[in-house]
């Protein structure tokens, strides 16, 4: 019975904490994955799921977009890594679209379509 309670106070204190982690928008703040585990991303009605993706900083990442709709813009990706470099890529419809990337510096970057209308979020930490 105490057992019980015990559990039910850790459950209801995590759910807490998951609420505090939350952003203004709403959503809840991605987890990292682990090193070399590619980031999956597809393209869906509602936009690129997830719309906000965390990577490591210094650490090569694969990010895979698969684009499974044709009801949106977002038949390429534009990837900004800074002012000077950006990495674009069609995406075919169900065609998973690789793209190797290091992030150097941590901060906040978008991912887009070539027009910018639909984009995510990558925090680099
Ligand atoms: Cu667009």
């Amino acid at each position: 019975m105490i057992r019980h309670l015990v559990v039910t106070c850790t459950l209801a204190l995590s759910v807490m904490l998951v609420g505090c982690g939350k952003k203004s928008s709403g959503k809840p703040t991605p987890e990292l994955a682990p090193r070399g585990t590619p980031i999956a991303i597809t393209v869906t009605n509602k936009g690129f799921e997830p719309d906000h993706i965390l990577v490591e900083k210094g650490v090569e990442t694969q990010l895979v977009f698969t684009r499974k709709t044709e009801q949106t813009c977002a038949k390429d990706v534009v990837l900004t890594i800074d002012a000077s470099n950006q990495i674009r890529k069609d995406l075919p419809m169900n065609q998973p679209v690789t793209i190797t990337a290091t992030f150097p510096v941590s901060g906040e970057l978008r991912y887009a379509c070539g027009m910018d209308m639909i984009s995510g979020v990558i925090t680099v930490q």
